[in-house]
This record gives C-alpha cells, sequence and structure tokens, in this order.
C-alpha cells in the first residue's frame, strides 16, 4: 500500500472540473501580470498558460507552483496544446508582438493578425461557449479580427480597449484633487491608443460634474489645463515603455477586473472594445471601447452615455480611424 493509500481512502468522486476555467494566451509580461492578479485575488483557482515557448511555460509554471503554499491551491496547466485549454469560460489572449519604443499600437497589426491566425480558432474549437478578451495591441483592431476569426456572437468577443485607460484617468484626475480613484466618476471611450475621447462632460466626484464647477474644464482655455492629463494618458504606456521597456502590472489588474465581473456575473459597467456599430451615429463595423456591462454571458449591455457634439465627433474620429486600420488587415 502507498502512503498516499495509507492516508486516503475514497468515499466519494474527485473533480478536476471546475467552472472557472481560465487561459491566458501569451506568458510573457501582460499575461503573467494577468495570472498573478487573478491568483493573487482569488479571481479563479483555474489557470491554462498557453505559449509558443516552450521553456518559458515550464519556468512560469513551475515559479508559480512553488508559490501555491500562499495561495489557495491553484490548478495551474501549462501547455502548447490547445486541447489543455478545453472547457474554459474564459480566455485572454495576450500573445503577440509587443510595442518597440516610438511605435504606435496601430503599427502591429498585420504581424499580431498573423499570430492570432493560429491562436483564435483552436481556442474555440476546444472552448466552444468561451469568452475571449482580446488584450493585444492595437486591441481594437485585433478583437475585431478575432471575433471574425472565432465565429462567435459579438457579445462573446471583446477588448481590454479604454478599461486601463480609464484606470489611468481617474488616478490623475484623483491625485490632482487628492481623493482616491474609486471616488472619481469619469470615461475614457473609444480606441485604446492615440485617438482615445476623454468624456469630460460627464466627469464627476459625487455627483458634482467638475463641468459645472468649471465649464472650461477639459477645453484648451481652461486655466488649470486639465485637458493635459488625457494627453498623459494616451502618452502613459509610451512614456512606462521607455522606462521600463514594456507595461505590465496595471493592464494585467484591468484584465483580471474584468474577468472577475464575468466569473462572479457582477453586471458592473467597464469600458471595453465591443462592436460599436449602430451607436453613437457610428456606421461603420468597427470595435471601440463604450462603457458596458458585463455578466457571466459576457456583454449583456451597452450604456447609452449622453455625449456632447464635439465628444462624439472624436469618437467618430477614432471610428474612421479603425476603419482605415482594417482596411490594411482585410486586404
Ligand atoms: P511579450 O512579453 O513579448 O509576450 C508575448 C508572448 O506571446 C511571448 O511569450 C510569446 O512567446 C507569445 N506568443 C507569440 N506568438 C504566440 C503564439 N502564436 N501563440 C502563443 N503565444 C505566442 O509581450 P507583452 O506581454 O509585453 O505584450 C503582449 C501584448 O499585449 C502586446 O501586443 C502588447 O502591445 C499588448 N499590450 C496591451 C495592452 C492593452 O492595454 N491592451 C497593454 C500592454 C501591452
Amino acid at each position: 500500500m502507498s502512503v498516499k493509500e495509507g492516508l486516503f481512502t475514497p468515499v466519494g468522486e474527485s473533480i478536476e472540473k471546475t467552472s472557472s476555467r481560465v487561459t491566458v494566451v501569451g506568458t510573457g509580461a501582460v499575461g503573467m501580470a494577468t495570472v498573478v492578479s487573478l491568483l493573487m485575488q482569488g479571481i479563479t483557482h483555474d489557470v491554462v498558460l498557453m505559449d509558443v515557448m516552450e521553456d518559458k511555460l515550464k519556468g512560469e509554471l513551475m515559479d508559480l507552483q512553488h508559490g501555491a503554499l500562499f495561495l489557495k491551491n491553484p490548478k495551474i496547466v501549462a501547455s502548447k496544446d490547445y486541447k489543455d485549454s478545453a472547457g474554459s469560460k474564459i480566455c485572454i489572449v495576450t500573445a503577440g508582438a509587443r510595442q518597440q519604443e516610438g511605435e504606435s499600437r496601430l503599427a502591429l497589426v498585420q504581424r499580431n493578425t498573423d499570430i492570432f491566425k493560429h491562436i483564435i480558432p483552436p481556442l474555440v474549437q476546444y472552448s466552444p461557449d468561451t469568452i475571449l478578451m482580446i488584450v493585444s495591441n492595437p486591441c481594437d483592431i485585433l478583437t475585431y479580427v478575432a471575433w471574425k476569426l472565432s465565429g462567435l456572437p459579438q457579445h462573446k468577443v471583446f477588448g481590454s480597449g479604454t478599461n486601463l485607460d480609464t484606470s489611468r484617468f481617474r488616478f490623475l484626475i484623483s491625485e490632482r484633487l487628492g481623493c482616491s480613484s474609486n471616488s472619481v466618476h469619469g470615461w475614457i471611450i473609444g480606441e485604446h491608443g492615440d485617438t482615445s475621447v476623454p468624456v469630460w462632460s460627464g466627469v464627476n466626484v459625487a455627483g458634482v460634474r467638475l463641468k459645472d464647477v468649471q465649464p472650461k474644464v477639459g477645453t484648451d482655455d481652461d486655466p488649470e489645463e486639465w485637458k493635459k492629463l488625457h494627453s498623459q494618458v494616451v502618452n502613459s504606456a509610451y512614456e512606462i515603455i521607455k522606462l521600463k521597456g514594456y507595461t505590465n502590472w496595471a493592464i494585467g489588474l484591468s484584465a483580471a477586473s474584468l474577468t472577475n465581473t464575468i466569473l462572479k456575473n457582477l453586471h458592473h459597467v467597464h469600458a471595453v472594445s465591443v462592436m460599436v456599430k449602430g451607436f453613437h451615429d457610428i456606421k461603420s463595423e468597427v470595435y471601440l471601447s463604450l462603457p458596458v456591462m458585463l455578466n457571466s454571458n459576457g456583454v449583456s449591455h451597452v450604456i447609452q452615455q449622453q455625449l456632447t457634439e464635439e465628444e462624439t465627433k472624436a469618437l467618430q474620429k477614432s471610428a474612421a480611424v479603425m476603419e482605415e486600420g482594417l482596411r490594411g488587415v482585410t486586404e
């Protein structure tokens, strides 16, 4: 009799399968920040890591497993074979090339589209009911590409989009005001990138709109130059890449927060990249971020924000940039 047999007498069935399996494709800086955020916050204990680099996969797996004592006995699998991702409730795609110093997100499009052709179809083959979250850049265009490659309904495919930009925005506002980010309500919508749109008309603390206190907030002739905060949001990835080579912690936390909302069916509203045709007079079939409600089935509702004419125009400009970006991909 083995020690194990001597210790444990089976009286029921062992269960391996959970309903909260999350597959993270790409075990680079972003993928691993996402995994660590998921595990450390107890959002899921069932994680599958996928990559093409076998050594990296094995190294990351071992390193995480050695922390099992400090986590909640997570079940972590690392594999190159998509069969091992079967039954995933959510698949988060962070694989692909990252921006080089000074490179725009849009410039990555073709390289990452080609990579997606090897990732999205097998993910969906083994998890046909999955929800796909796209993080790789350019996030909005690749979410469209993933939707097309997946054959999944629109509400099951979204991009992490401006959930991160919104967090950066609220942090910067909160720093100026000296209150916590959670107490600042403000949204960045549109492209996760250079043409993102700050919805200054709605920024408020406790329902008091900054615009009502100072009508010039967010405009060019604002004496306090609040508009600069949006430029800081847009430039923050470039700045961090220049400083440390890549960005990962905030996006990992952002992806984990979105996963939490879905796995726990929280109905929280997040700014993520969804099909925007028909909203705010956008006529093209493109993905851009809008505030949406997420539940365990994916995107349930788009929030109809009351935008000013200027904000609507800026969002439509984002849509035109996306359409142009997609032209290069589909041709
Ligand atoms: P990284 O550290 O180079 O990791 C990328 C990983 O993808 C590597 O481990 C690769 O081996 C892996 N990979 C490449 N091809 C495949 C494939 N076919 N199948 C499986 N795995 C593959 O990059 P990093 O993690 O820094 O960035 C990943 C992506 O996230 C890039 O496209 C970034 O631009 C993007 N980001 C998106 C953000 C957002 O807010 N949406 C924020 C930061 C980065």
